[in-house]
């Protein structure tokens, strides 16, 4: 029998379940998603870790309307319009120092792939064109394209698509329960963890390694937060050896955590720095890459009239993304979102998020700025299955949150008030009790 969902061959979801019980968003506003029927459903999760001002921000809203009637559409190549400029202007205000020079895409995904090339081009560039290896990390996430499936490390992305990038290899990831379960912001142990880098350099040696990928917070694997000390320690090791040290900050860039960027939480800043989500608010695709001024300035060589990077988007610097990025680096700024998920808010939320330690089932649980995530027991020989359950339990009272595996993620937008806060933990409790 076909019905009305067979067409669209969805990403990223069991679509033969979805499809027997579609799960239906048809409007959003603020703190909140309405079902087709009218139901009242309290984002969680930001849309999908994006929408971190909220839905429907009328500064946004308006932005993009004005725009489409103003210019739907400009070149990106050899041509630029003025809010393409003007926004890059206002992001590198709030990139840490050095990290001013901007290269627009459409996705996260597009940003890792466009830093990867940035990284082994600059290395070819300077005249040392055999640095093309590139270092992940395992658990991490860098997007669906094969330059960041290559350097990810969550197996199931990359299990079923064969050889992906040759030259890749990963250092070991920073989970470790049995030392950490239960940490409240950084972990204390496991700074060692980024010595794993100077094991590889030892077996490929410096002079071939481009560039190490990480994401400063490990988002989709199940929210894990660096351990104290462990960033500081991949900075200096890339220092000594000459490596381009990424961050992807996709998910914790534009005040996940309290400041613009992870690197201003951790102090800690890398070369080049992927973002997207946030950008706009989630309102229009869009992504961007940061690098160092003497990056971008050592591509500007040569005869004049030639380009000097052969890469980009048809839809890099679309005017409907930057004007919704203008307006959302406004509500930002009006409204302090980008500080907000730190100091008092950032510590309700944690002890909210902790008072869930105790419930049957649950094995860990961790935060960061407003980041939150409580680990499940997976039921044996079922992974995934019992937070799924816990899903569609709080879906059906209200309640939008996101798994991956056993782990349940929390990450609301940013103008929270603390009783939503309350209300997300307290359906989460029921939910936890339920299915125990
Ligand atoms: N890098 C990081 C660190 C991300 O979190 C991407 C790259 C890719 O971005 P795009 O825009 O191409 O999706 C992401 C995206 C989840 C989840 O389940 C997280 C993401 C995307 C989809 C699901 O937590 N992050
Ligand atoms: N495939 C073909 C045949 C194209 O002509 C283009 C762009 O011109 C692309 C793919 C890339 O599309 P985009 O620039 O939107 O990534």
């Amino acid at each position: 029998m076909r019905t009305e969902f067979d067409a669209y061959w969805m990403p990223f979801t069991a679509n033969r379940q979805f499809k027997k019980a579609p799960r239906l968003l048809a409007r959003a506003e603020g703190m909140h998603y309405y079902t087709p029927d009218g139901r009242k459903v309290l984002d969680g999760v930001a849309g999908l870790w994006c929408v971190n001002a909220g839905h429907a921000r009328p500064r946004i809203v308006d932005a993009i309307r004005a725009q489409a009637g103003e210019m739907d559409y400009a070149p990106p190549f050899q041509m630029g319009h003025p809010k393409a400029f003007e926004l890059a202007e206002r992001l590198v205000q709030l990139t840490p120092p050095g990290l001013n020079r901007v290269f627009y895409t459409n996705s996260g995904s597009e940003s890792v792939e466009t830093a990867l090339k940035m990284a082994i081009a600059y290395h070819r560039v300077r005249g040392e064109g055999q640095r093309t290896r590139l270092i992940g990390r395992e658990r991490g996430y860098h997007g669906v394209n094969f330059g960041g499936i290559s350097v990810g490390g969550i197996v199931a992305n990359r299990r079923m698509f064969g050889t992906l990038l040759a030259g890749v290899d990963h250092i070991r990831h920073t989970h470790d329960p049995q030392r950490n379960a239960y940490s409240r912001g950084q972990p204390a142990h496991g700074a060692e963890f980024a010595d794993d880098l100077e094991r590889l350099i030892a077996l490929h040696d410096a002079s071939t390694i481009a560039a190490v990928i990480v994401e400063p917070v490990a988002g989709s694997t199940g929210v894990l937060i660096p351990p104290q000390g462990y960033l500081q320690r991949l900075r200096e090791i890339c220092d000594k050896h000459g490596i381009l040290l990424i961050f992807d900050e996709v998910i914790t860039g534009f005040g996940r955590l309290g400041t613009p960027f992870a690197a201003q939480r951790f102090g800690v800043t890398p070369d080049i720095m992927t973002v997207a989500k946030g950008i706009t608010n989630g309102c229009v695709p869009m992504g961007a890459v940061f690098v160092k001024q003497e990056i971008h300035d050592t591509f500007m060589q040569g005869p004049e009239h030639l380009i000097e990077f052969f890469h980009g988007y048809t839809y890099s610097a679309h005017p409907l993304a930057c004007a919704a990025g203008l307006g959302t680096l406004d509500t930002y700024a009006e409204e302090g979102l980008l500080e907000r998920g730190s100091g008092e808010l950032e510590s309700y939320f944690e002890n909210a998020v902790h008072s869930l330690k105790g419930l049957p089932r649950v094995i860990d649980i961790r935060n960061i700025g407003l980041v939150g995530a409580i680990e499940l027991e997976p039921i044996p020989g079922e992974p995934a299955k019992r937070a799924f359950q816990v899903f569609l339990d709080c879906w059906e009272r209200g309640v939008l949150i996101r798994t991956t595996g056993d782990t349940i993620a929390l990450s609301p937008p940013l103008i929270i008030q603390k009783s939503q806060i309350d209300q997300i933990v307290d359906t989460l409790r029921g939910a936890l009790q339920r299915a125990a």
